[in-house]
This record gives C-alpha cells, structure tokens and sequence, in this order.
C-alpha cells in the first residue's frame, strides 16, 4: 500500500546549485543595474524631488522618474489605482518615486542615498476602523446573508459577543523581488520576472510603454518562493527593470535587497474584526453575526477579493443557519497589503474559531464539543448559497478524533495541568474548509502546450508557475501518465508569455488542477492521433481498444511490439501533427455579485489538526509539541510533494499565529524591518511531532486524477495553536479575560497572564 513517489524533478539542480533563478541566467553584455529611491513617509505631498547628486556620482546612467514613463504610470489588477513611480503624493514608506540605473547594484543603490525629495506630509492613517470612520475605503462594503439573524437571536440561550486583532505576515520568499529586463529588435522587450502572473507583468508593461502585448515576452523559469506575494506585486519591480531597460536600451536587473524588500512589499491583511455568537444550551449555533475591517494599505492590490474570500470562509467548516458576515477593505498609509497564502480565509476563520472558543468557554464545554456539533455535512449551505458536497470534513474529523485519540490526549493534559504549576499543556482542533477555485470565475482558465519528438521526448509549457510548490513534478507526472511513457521523457518548460497566452496567476492553489487538466485535454488530442496510426499499424479499426503503457501499444489488454519511440517516429514520416495546444475552464462555476449567491467554488478541501502545546507560565514561552493531522489530498498526483505542502503550510500557519510579529508604528514605519525581529518558524520552532495521515481514495472529477489541491488549505491547521496555547493559560489563570489578539507572541502571553500584577504595578 506504501507508494513511492517520484522525488520533485528539480531537486537534483537545487542540491547541485544549478538551479535557474532569474538573475542566475548568463550575464548578458553591457547590464545596468536598478535600484530604488522610495518614500521616506507614510503620506505626503511631493514638493520637490531632486536627481542632480544621483546623477552626478561615477558610474550613474540614469535617473528616471514618473515624467519618464511613456504612457501609463499605474498598475493593479482590479483596480488600476498603484502608481509605477509615485509622481504627486506618495502613501506608504517605501513606495518608489525613481529608479536609479548604474554600472554596479552597489553604485546605483549609493545613488538613491544621493536624492533628495521636498515633501509636505500629510494625515497618518495606520489602523482600519480608523479609515473606515474617515470614509477611506476601498471597493464597497458588502454583506452575505443567510437566514434571518435577527430573528434568530431571541432563540439563543446564550449569545457573546467579542472582537479580534489579527496580524499581517511577511511571505519571507527566499528570494527577494527581482526582474532582468532585455530590450530586442524593433519596439521590443523580454523581461525575465520572478512573478507568479506571467501575464500581469506582460500587459503592465506593455501598457506602460505603450506597447501591444505580443512585444512584451515574460519569461518566468521558477520562483524561489511566492506564497502570494509574487501573484501582484511582482509586477512593479518588473515594470521598473523593464523601463530602465526600455529607456537605456541596455539590458536591466533590478533586485530588492531583504531590507528593501520588507520595507517596500505589500503582506498579509492584519484584520480587525468583531463578533456575535447565537447558540443553544447544547451548543448548537443558531446564529453569527460578524464585521471584518481589513487593512488594506494604501491602494487597492488585490484587496477587494481577498476580502472576498473572508466572506466566503466566515463559517470555516461550520453550519450556521442564520448569518449576516460584513466585510470592507480600509484605506491606510502602509504597503498596500496583498495576496498570501489563505488569501483572507485564515483572518476570517480566526474570527469564528474565536467566537467559538468563548461560547465553550462560557458554556462550559470544550470547544471540540460545539465545533463537532455544527460541523458542516454534505448537503447543508454555506452563507453563499452553495451546497456542501463532500462528507470529507466529518470523515476527517472521525478519523483524526480516532486515529490520534482525542478523548486520551484530553485526559493527559487534564492530568498533567491537574499535577503541574508552572508549566501547562493545551490542546486544540482545528477543522478546516477552504474553497477551491479563484472567487473572480473568468480566472478559472488555464492552456497547455505538448510537443512529442520524433525520439520520444515531451515538452510540456503550461500557464502556472513552478514556486516551490512542486508544480512541474506534479504536471510531469500527469503528463508521463497520461502518455503511458516514462517520466524521464517529460521536460517542463519555462512559462513563457509567447507560448501560452493570456494566464491567470498560479495562485488560488488551483495551479495544477488548471494547468493538469489542460495538460491532460492536450496529451488526449495526440494520443486520438496516434491512436489512428498504430491502428494503421496494427491492422484493427476498433481504435477504443488501443492505449499505450509502459511505452508500448497495448491492444485489447495485451502489449504489441510496437513502442511509444517508434510511434512517435512513424507519426512524424506519415506527417501526423505530434503537438497540440489545449484550454480548459472549470465547468460549473458562477457567483453573483448583486445577490450575494451562487457557486463560486469548484469543490472544497477539507481536514482537521489536533494541536498540542506546553506553556512555561514563568517566560511565556512555549513548545509546540505535536500536530496531528487527517487530510484529504483526494488522490494524491505525488504523496511526497503534498507532504511538503501540508508541512509547509502547516509551518507558515504556526508561525503567523504566534511568533510572526508584523508592526508598524503610528508613523507607518515597519517596526518589524529585519529577521532578528521578525521571527518566522525554525526547525526548532517546529512541533516534535508532525503526523500527517490523508483520507483515503476520496476522489475528486474536477481536478487531475482525482487529486486535489493542497497549497493553501493546510496553512488554517496552523490557527489551532493560538486556541491551544490560550487553553493552557487558562489552565494557570482560570479567571484571566486573553484577548484574541494574534500573534500570540511570548512577550503577548507573558503579558496577558500577568496583567493584573501589571495594572497594580503602574
Ligand atoms: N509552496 C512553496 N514551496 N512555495 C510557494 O511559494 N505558495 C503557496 C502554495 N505553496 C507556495 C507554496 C500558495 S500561496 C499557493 S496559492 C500555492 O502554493 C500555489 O501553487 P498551487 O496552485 O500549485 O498549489
Ligand atoms: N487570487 C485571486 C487568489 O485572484 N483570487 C482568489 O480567489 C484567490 N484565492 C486564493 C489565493 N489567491
Ligand atoms: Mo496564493 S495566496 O494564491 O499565491
């Protein structure tokens, strides 16, 4: 039953160090380097903005500022709204004003020290309730409803109320933002850009320069590391290295320091949100009434459908008959905040996790008693008029609560709080539900382009980018199945602007399940050819009887001499079309805007982690000890890369809750600017024990195979830590009020368990 799967197909160039990444590429002649001249303050009028030093040190090009943009200086998906340069107004600390093109990075990052800007500074708005008094928002607020919350209140028997403070996070991609941009012949440019949206980049800069789209060739080999924040703002660095290039004529690199990259990039949304929870004597909720504020920066990024998502995964993986879920994305002076993993469903599933920790708390009961009760089954809504179709979620719960012992681990920590006082164990559950399928539905496309050689081999481009998440493994696989030929014959290609056009980013997790399917619709059209050929061959008409495996043709069941390297050749002589390009869309798919309702998710993933922690209620300081999860992967394209997922995810998730500390200061300075204060999870960090156990043999007909997608799911498994900590310091003070704040840093629980002592203190 152990299978073994094949290990990423790029592994043996990250160990050799010969992995491509953009700025490993051969130096082309005559490169400049970029680097960035960015605000000083968080808000302000630009008075005056001075290049002459810049441009006077040894080795300086060029200077370029908005005026030097041909045609449009703005970029963003949804809303256009993001200066390229900022030219009137700047509204963030580090938003860029000019680029600095030199013969060195090192001269041109002096360069940038050189300029000087005259600005009058302006209104400071760092938090949302703040904005949203001041009517600084951002799209328009929105609400789903199901039910009639109202009514439903006078039917609780118990109803709390309560709010939340919940951090951003930093990606912390290994590499840092970067772009090379080439110009070509004519009017033309290749940009090579560490970006998950191939596309965006493409048309940003054609927009820019004033340029149709096919001048504009994007080249993206792999990412080292996105989560997110690659899928928008990748663009901007990418549209600087190629204006530089564009106006020098002069190949352009630019890449952001670490500094510079955690000063000047959007992160995840901190949220602000408050609550109200309905439920019966029993614990059965009858009604939830939730307000998310979003910080959403200063411009709208991909703000607006992250907030969406929030809307979506309000109920997590519960069902709540009567809802009403308000949500707006607020306007303030930090980086515009922006896609990472999650996407705006962890912010909003700590909120109801909230909710339902102070229910139990109240109540009385443990919070896996009223998470068990409301789970979501097959067949009950969620607050946006889908159906919840699998019966994943309860599986995994019952298998998590049996495989892992629930009642045993329970009784352990009893003990062990009952017999210790200064250190204190918690645990939690933690069921999660996330949808599956961008939220904007015309996203939920994707093409594929498969070539067969005349020896054999297979060259497969898709539209998704390889991040790390084990996309090209995962697409080789596929291919290499679907042709019934070895894995060897598969090569991925780098995603390529001219090869595939039009790409949604690689994001949403949907990345294989798109590109997969219109890998496997393309690979389907050669094999219909080649199919007639070996029939030809083989002297049979009834072609339905033919396949290929282990690279022979198989007739009726059984192997023919002919092999896949002969049919290959053959097709070629008998002049046999061996590629093919092919396009697929989720088929089902619709939400409407107006009314709030529809199927926006081709299907969700589900599972649920045990999280155990141990306290030191001296220090604050804890130890993750275990995490004990059932997941469902459907059935898995590669085992070993979804494990990695489910860890990584997982990884991100703890850290986020606990240790990750995002701050900005009043002035909407990132106080957090470096890594020896912005602590993000370590091997040692890490819980002792990881135990990942997937459902088996759910299968799933969108999506390759029957796999499902896993990138960002298991990151909410992480949420579980906060509530499991909070468990064991209430074990040591029953009575404290712990607010839900997040991270729960060490310093936070230090705090907390001792503000009593600390008000009679001050
Ligand atoms: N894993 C690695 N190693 N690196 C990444 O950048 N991004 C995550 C997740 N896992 C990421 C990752 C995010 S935010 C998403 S949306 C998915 O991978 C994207 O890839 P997929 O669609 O192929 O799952
Ligand atoms: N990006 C996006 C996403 O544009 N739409 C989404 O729904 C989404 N979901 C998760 C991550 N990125
Ligand atoms: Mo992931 S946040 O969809 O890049």
């Amino acid at each position: 039953m152990k299978r073994i799967d094949a290990k990423r197909i790029d592994a043996i160039y990250h160990v050799r160090g010969e992995a491509e990444y953009v700025d490993d590429l051969p130096l082309p002649a005559e490169m400049l380097y970029a680097a960035v001249f960015a605000s000083p303050v968080a808000h302000g009028k630009i008075l005056s903005l001075e290049i002459q030093d810049a441009l006077a040190l040894e080795g300086i090009v060029a200077v370029f500022t908005a005026d030097d943009i041909p045609e449009s200086n703005q970029w963003g998906t949804i809303i256009t709204d993001c200066p390229i340069l900022a030219k009137d107004e700047v509204q963030y600390i580090g938003q860029p004003i000019a680029v600095v093109v030199g013969q060195t990075k090192a001269i041109a990052q002096k360069a940038t020290k050189l300029i000087r800007l005259g600005v009058e500074k302006l209104l400071i708005i760092v938090e949302p309730r703040e904005a949203f008094s001041q009517g600084q928002i951002i799209g328009t607020p929105r609400t789903f409803v199901l039910g009639d919350v109202d009514r439903a209140w006078s039917q609780c028997d118990l109803i709390v109320e309560g709010s939340c403070e919940i951090g951003g996070q930093e990606h912390l991609y290994l590499e840092t933002q970067r772009s090379r941009a080439i110009p070509l012949e004519g009017n033309n440019l290749r940009v090579y850009s560490a970006t998950q949206n191939p596309t965006l980049t493409q048309k940003t800069i054609a927009q820019m320069l004033g340029l149709p789209c096919h001048a504009v060739e994007v080249d993206v080999k792999r990412l080292g590391g996105g989560f997110g924040g690659k899928e928008e703002q990748a663009t901007h660095w990418a549209a600087l290295a190629a204006l530089a290039a564009w106006q020098t004529r002069k190949p352009v690199e630019l890449v952001l320091s670490r500094s510079d990259d955690l000063m000047m990039t959007g992160k995840r949304h901190p949220y602000s949100s408050d609550f109200k929870i309905g439920v019966t004597r029993e614990g059965k909720i009858l009604a939830y009434e939730v307000k998310h504020y979003q910080n959403a920066g200063a411009y709208a990024d991909l703000s607006t459908a992250v907030l969406e998502r929030s809307l979506f995964h309000s109920t997590n993986a519960y069902f709540i008959p009567n809802a009403r879920i308000f949500a707006v994305s607020c306007r303030t002076n930090l980086p515009p905040s922006t896609a990472m993993r999650g996407f705006g469903g962890p912010q909003a599933m700590f909120v109801i996790e909230s909710a339902i920790a102070k229910v139990a708390e109240t109540l009385g009961m443990t919070r896996e008693e009223i998470q068990r009760k409301n789970l979501l089954q097959p067949g009950e809504l969620f607050p946006y008029g889908q159906e919840m179709q699998t019966n994943s979620l309860g599986r995994t719960w019952l298998e998590a609560e049996e495989t892992y012992n629930l009642a045993a681990i329970g009784d352990r920590i009893n003990h062990y709080n009952a017999n210790h006082f200064e250190t204190k164990k918690g645990y939690a559950v933690m069921p999660i539900c996330f949808g599956i399928s961008f939220t904007a539905t015309f996203l939920n496309q994707a093409s594929a382009l498969v070539h067969v050689y005349t020896d054999g081999s297979v060259s497969v481009t898709t539209g998704g980018v390889e991040m790390g998440q084990g996309l090209n493994t995962k697409i080789a696989a596929i291919a290499a199945k679907a042709l019934g030929i070895g894995l060897q014959r598969i090569k991925i290609e780098s995603t390529n602007t001219t090869r595939i056009a039009n790409m949604s980013a690689s994001a949403a997790s949907v990345t294989t399940d798109l590109n997969g399917n219109a890998t496997l619709l393309a690979i389907a059209q050669i094999l219909e050819r080649l199919k007639v050929l070996a029939g030809k061959e083989l002297g049979v008409s009834d072609l339905e009887n033919i396949e290929i495996a282990n690279e022979k043709v198989v007739y009726g069941g059984k192997e023919t001499d002919l092999t896949w390297e002969h049919l290959a050749k053959a097709a070629n002589l008998a002049r046999v079309n061996l590629s093919a390009h092919a396009f697929y869309a989720t088929p089902g798919l619709g939400f409407d805007r107006e009314l709030e309702h529809g199927h926006p998710f081709a299907y969700h993933v589900c599972g649920t982690a045990i999280v155990e922690v141990t306290l030191d209620c001296l220090r604050g300081i804890y130890e993750i000890d275990a995490v004990k999860i059932v997941h469902d992967l459907g059935r898995s394209v590669n085992e070993l890369v979804d494990i990695g997922q489910v860890e990584g995810g997982l990884a991100q998730g703890l850290g986020w809750m606990t240790i990750e500390d995002l701050q900005f200061n009043e002035k909407g300075e990132l106080v957090s600017n470096n890594l020896a204060n912005y602590k993000i999870p370590d091997i040692y960090f890490m819980p002792d024990i990881i135990d990942i156990k997937f459902l088996e043999n759910d299968g799933n007909s969108l999506a390759p195979y029957g796999s499902k997608a896993v990138g960002e799911p298991p990151f909410m498994y992480g949420i579980g830590v906060f509530f499991a900590i909070r468990q064991a310091m209430k074990a040591f003070q029953p009575k404290m009020e712990c607010a839900f704040i997040s991270p729960l840093t060490p310093e936070r629980v230090l705090c907390e368990l001792y503000s009593d002592e600390l008000h009679e203190m001050a």
